[in-house]
């Protein structure tokens, strides 16, 4: 993290209260977070459970007494498991960006240094079947340009929004059996309309038009896979130069449909192989 662009109000701070994780800059975070390395974020709080458990399970020194959410749960459940944080983050923008806000001051405060940050999440395919990982090279706006927009005191902030490109390809390398490729990632304020589904309560677009959008999507602004989080995420980490990489896996193509249909255990398998993917890649950097 580039420390310099972090906000200069937070040194004149007595303390800092972390609401939505439950947890103060007066706590010893230093103790408890002072060695974090990696930080998974995903969307739902069974998932960062489930991750935080299969990373337990394959750790040497792994301690008797299993793993237990750290600080509050009510909206986000964080769990460590040796230098690795693995966290829910909710859904879309507006609750990610939450999380990244307060979990970063935590880390700033626990005087953690070269950590990085991975979203590992589900989305819609662009031209990609079922199960394929996309590792993000840029986050898009729904619009196909690779911007996220903030309002600050009422006006527009435009934010560019890559993501670090030798890691992804680190992480692309790091495959093995997985079925991932690059591309980027557009992110959308909602799973209906703005995706262009046909399927939600209401719709404004036609087939066609529909087709057209993500047609263009993916053919001119090399879009691979839509959701909720990439833009945001991006941009937030460029502007404090935090490494970070989105891998997520599609659960259907949208260039054939919008339902998303598949089986509990095809969606469990689905899953398995964004987590999957970031084992592999952590495991790399160790041997
Ligand atoms: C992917 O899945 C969620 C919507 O179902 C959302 O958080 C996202 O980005
Ligand atoms: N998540 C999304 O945001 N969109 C999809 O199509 C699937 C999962």
């Amino acid at each position: 993290m580039n420390s310099e662009a972090l906000n200069p109000n937070l040194e004149a701070m007595e303390s800092d209260y972390l609401y939505h994780l439950g947890l103060s800059s007066e706590d010893n975070l230093q103790a408890m977070f002072g060695d974090v390395k990696h930080v998974a974020m995903m969307g739902s709080a069974d998932r960062a459970r489930q991750f935080a458990l299969k990373l337990y399970l394959e750790s040497e020194n792994a301690p008797s007494s299993g793993i237990e959410p750290i600080g509050k749960t009510e909206r986000f459940s964080m769990y460590k498991v040796g230098d690795t944080i693995s966290v829910s983050h909710g859904m879309g923008q507006p609750s990610h960006s939450i999380l990244l806000h307060e979990i970063t001051k935590m880390l700033h405060y626990a005087g953690a240094t070269d950590f990085k940050y991975y979203r590992l999440g589900t989305s819609g395919g662009l031209g990609v079947e079922p199960g394929m990982v996309v590792v993000a090279d840029r986050g898009l706006h729904p619009s196909g340009r690779a911007e996220y927009t903030l309002h600050v005191a009422g006006e527009p902030l435009v934010l560019p929004t890559s993501f670090d490109l030798e890691l992804a390809e680190n992480i692309l390398a790091a495959r093995g059996e997985i079925e991932a490729v690059l591309g980027s990632t557009v992110a959308c304020d909602d799973f209906y309309t703005e995706q262009g589904r046909l399927d939600g309560a209401w719709s404004f677009i036609s087939r066609d038009q529909k087709m057209k959008y993500l047609t263009k999507l993916h053919d001119e602004n090399g879009a691979r896979n839509m959701e909720m989080e990439a833009a945001g995420f991006a941009a937030f980490c460029q502007q404090l130069g935090i490494p970070a990489a989105c891998i997520c896996v599609t659960l259907v193509n949208r260039l054939q449909g919008d339902q998303v249909t598949s089986t509990p255990e095809q969606l469990g398998k689905f899953s398995d192989n964004p987590q999957q993917l970031l084992i592999n890649y952590i495991r790399s950097l160790k041997v």
